[in-house]
């Protein structure tokens, strides 16, 4: 498939993916997202490629669902099609780790495209917010949800019901980010981090982020067992005699995902 609205490069062992609709502060159309969804399933597909980047560009990560595209679906039309599963959440489906590197407007679908993601990087110039509720509707890509799990039911609760955008230092604060840099730093500084997590035990990091993923749909004990349960398994893997051996060698890993 060749894209139009998204920009699918390798940075060595790194994906990065932008999404590319300037004219539309990359609002997120149906194109996008089927594109989106094509370029993470060959990332998944592709062995060579141990970590994905997405980003937008300085002013905006992605300013929400194409709104133009959208105003004139009826309930039949987003029922029928289903709207927003058939082709939003490839993300959310896919094991290798992919980092939100966010500069501008993460609105609405924008935000909610961030938070599927593992983690999110924030340029300084950075700006979330689910405004929806100024469009009529409400949050229809998981932020009532994601939100909520992020930064707690008061401020997710507040940000939903005014629309209100929050700025990347309070972002950061809420622990809706990870880490903010700045802006002019951002994408340097997710792909120096993904190069880091590309090196990695990649049959580690799936099961790393599957226990992670975990915490959110189980209570404490049955978590606390199934990561338990997947340490024990890591200890079938090449990988983790390598990665003892070398640290007991004093040298660098050599991971061979087996
Ligand atoms: N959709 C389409 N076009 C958009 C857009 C969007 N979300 N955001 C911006 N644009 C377009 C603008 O229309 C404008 O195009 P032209 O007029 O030049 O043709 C161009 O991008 C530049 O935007 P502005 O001129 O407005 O730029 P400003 O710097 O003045 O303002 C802004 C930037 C980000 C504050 C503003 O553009 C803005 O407020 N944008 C809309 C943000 C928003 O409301 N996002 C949430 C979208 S709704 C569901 C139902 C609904 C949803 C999901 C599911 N189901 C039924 C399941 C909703 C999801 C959403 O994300």
């Amino acid at each position: 498939m060749s894209y139009e609205t998204i920009v699918l490069e390798e940075r060595g062992a790194v994906a990065l993916i932008t999404l590319n609709r300037p004219e539309a502060l990359n609002a997120l159309n149906r194109q996008l997202m089927d594109e989106l969804t094509d370029a993470v399933r060959s990332i998944e597909a592709n062995d060579a490629i141990g970590c994905t980047v997405i980003t937008g560009s300085d002013r905006a990560f992605a300013a929400g669902a194409d709104i133009k595209e959208m105003q004139s679906k009826s309930y039949a039309d987003v029922m029928m099609e289903d709207f927003i599963t058939a082709n939003w959440e490839e993300v959310t489906r896919t094991r290798k780790p992919m980092i939100a590197a966010v500069a501008g407007y993460a609105l609405g679908g924008g935000c909610e495209l961030a938070m599927m993601c593992d983690f999110i990087l924030a340029g300084e110039n950075a700006r979330f917010g689910q405004p929806e509720i100024q469009l009529g509707v409400i949050p229809g890509a998981g932020g009532t949800q994601r939100l909520t799990r992020f930064v707690g039911k008061s401020k997710a609760m507040e940000m939903c019901m005014t629309g209100r955008m929050m700025d990347a230092a309070e972002a950061e604060r809420s622990g809706l980010v990870s880490r903010v840099v700045p802006t002019e730093d951002l994408l340097e500084e997710a792909l120096s981090v993904a190069t880091k997590i590309a090196e990695l035990s990649r049959p580690a990091l799936f099961l790393l982020k599957e226990s992670v993923n975990k915490s959110y749909e189980v209570p404490l004990d049955e978590g606390v067992m199934f990561e338990r349960r997947v340490f024990h398994s890591l200890f079938a893997f090449d990988d983790q005699t390598e990665g003892m051996e070398a640290f007991v060698e004093k040298r660098t890993p050599n991971f061979t995902n087996k």
